[in-house]
């Protein structure tokens, strides 16, 4: 039996499933032209955070993942439901020091359950700016009564870690929280909390405090287009400073169904409107997307991974940035793509997963893209990873490069259904300028760490990050 929060979807009657999902790195995906992400901090409060992820607030990154969904850990802590593991940054990076938290935590509201997803989709930022940096939880099938309506969490960073938490208030249908997203949407300094809720888009505008003070709250929708928002991602697309927001969904027109994604620009009053792109001609649910300034001109580009593309191949499509929002720039790849090694084949599902950063820290913003079904040597589905690495004129095919497991001084082998890659993330956790590659192996049940270098990542010096002690329901 496979061990693990983090399997494919396609592979367990569970459904939706946590993932790192890219709105978690939110606040800081403009390495490029914003190196600290830092500016979701307000310039009156010196108080607050320096990281966005630093939980316990002593100025190391921390690293926060959807954890399995019910478990017995040492012995001691059982929890159902889901929970969220996190594991503590140090001068040199990661260290052995982790939390677990879920709703059975102390003061976290709620009460895990077995049908819960608590951990579906994190994000972090410090929300009510004391200096330590909150994780947003959402749990998406949550149930009020016995309906499932979701559920959106903060639990607050404090010099001991995470402790106590706040539900924001709901909204609106079903599926609250299946995805989050956090930044500075209004530019008034203080971070703002995005999330979906049935098929709009709300937007939490702070400031927050732990008595549950949250500001204004907002809904978004295309009215009139049979739009369902789905999943999120936050970035600075137009280099005005504030955050802007991509959000991606299905839009039903007469009798079919499509795939879009749709720019709202982060304005005084709110989010703004602006252009929606076709995706794909199909509707597809939990598409990742992130946001890189991968030709450094100061406008962050858009990236939706699209795993279902050509029966399973995958693809990606760029829709790049600029000063009124994204416009007619734009292209989409694939491992058939010209200039990348490997080829497209059924079930691959390049796409599956996306993250942004500057791995090799030339300024540049570079991308990781997810291939968790590529098949390695003769074993199926052990799954692999690109990095693209922007430069002059953005993406190119002849600036990417492919690993796996037998990358050198990756631990472990290569084994069938491992689905390496199936999610990532990359941020400096080693605080050297270069974004480590956080690549989830649910297979092996792992999480390993490679480290930013000159002209990509590298298995020199990869860790791995080991769930143990949990027991999956079945
Ligand atoms: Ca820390
Ligand atoms: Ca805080
Ligand atoms: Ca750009
Ligand atoms: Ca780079």
């Amino acid at each position: 039996m496979i061990q693990s929060s983090l399997l494919p979807r396609a592979r367990t009657s569970r459904g939706r499933l946590p993932r790192l999902r890219a709105a978690s790195v939110a606040a800081g995906v403009v390495l490029a032209v914003c190196p600290a992400p830092l500016l979701l901090a307000a310039p009156a409060s010196a108080a607050a955070a320096k990281h966005y992820d630093d939980f316990n607030g002593d100025g190391y990154r921390d690293l926060a993942l959807p954890y399995a969904y019910n478990g017995i850990v040492d012995g001691t802590v059982s929890f159902s439901g889901g929970a969220v593991l996190v594991t503590f940054g140090g001068p040199k990076g990661l260290t052995t020091k982790t939390q677990l938290v879920h709703q059975d935590s102390p003061g976290v509201p709620g009460a895990g359950e077995d049908n819960d997803q608590f951990g579906g989709a994190l994000a972090s930022a410090d929300l009510d700016r004391d200096g330590y940096a909150d994780l947003v939880v959402g749990n998406p099938s949550e149930e009020s009564g016995k309906t499932p309506v979701g559920s959106v969490t903060v639990v607050w960073g404090s010099a001991k870690g995470l402790k106590g938490g706040t539900a924001l208030p709901r909204k609106g249908g079903g599926g609250f929280g299946r995805d989050i997203a956090t930044g500075d949407f209004n530019g008034d300094g203080r971070p703002d909390i995005a999330t979906v809720s049935a098929s709009d888009v709300l937007l939490y505008r702070g400031g927050f405090t732990k008595s549950g003070g949250l500001g204004k709250v907002s809904v978004y929708d295309r009215e009139g287009q049979g739009w369902y928002a789905d999943s999120l991602a936050a970035g600075k697309v137009t280099g005005d400073g504030k955050t802007d927001l991509v959000v991606v969904g299905v839009r039903g027109i007469g009798s079919t169904f499509r795939t879009e994604a749709w720019f709202l620009k982060g304005a005084a009053a709110g989010l703004s409107s602006g252009p929606a792109k076709v995706i794909d001609s199909k509707p597809h649910e939990r598409l990742d997307a992130v946001i890189g300034d991968f030709d450094r001109n100061g406008y962050g580009d858009i990236a939706v991974g699209n795993p279902n593309a050509s029966g399973g191949r995958g693809s990606v499509t760029l829709w790049y940035g600029a000063s009124a929002g994204p416009g007619s720039r734009s292209l989409s790849f694939s491992q058939s793509t010209a200039g990348i090694t490997g080829a497209s084949e059924a079930d691959d599902a390049f796409g599956t997963s996306l993250a942004a950063g500057d791995a090799d820290g030339d300024g540049y913003g570079d991308l990781a893209v997810g291939v968790p079904g590529e098949t390695v040597g003769k074993k199926s589905a052990s799954g692999a990873a690109y990095l693209f690495r922007g430069g002059s004129g953005g993406l190119k095919g002849s600036r990417s490069a492919v690993f796996d497991k037998t990358l050198p001084g990756v631990a472990g082998g290569t084994a069938a259904q491992d689905y390496f890659g199936y999610d990532l993330r990359l941020r400096d956790l080693d605080r050297n300028g270069r974004a480590d590659l956080a690549v989830a192996v649910p297979g092996g049940n792992t999480v390993r760490i490679l480290p930013g270098a000159k002209g990509g990542v590298t298995g020199a010096g990869s860790i791995v990050l080991r769930e143990t002690g949990a027991d999956l329901p079945e």
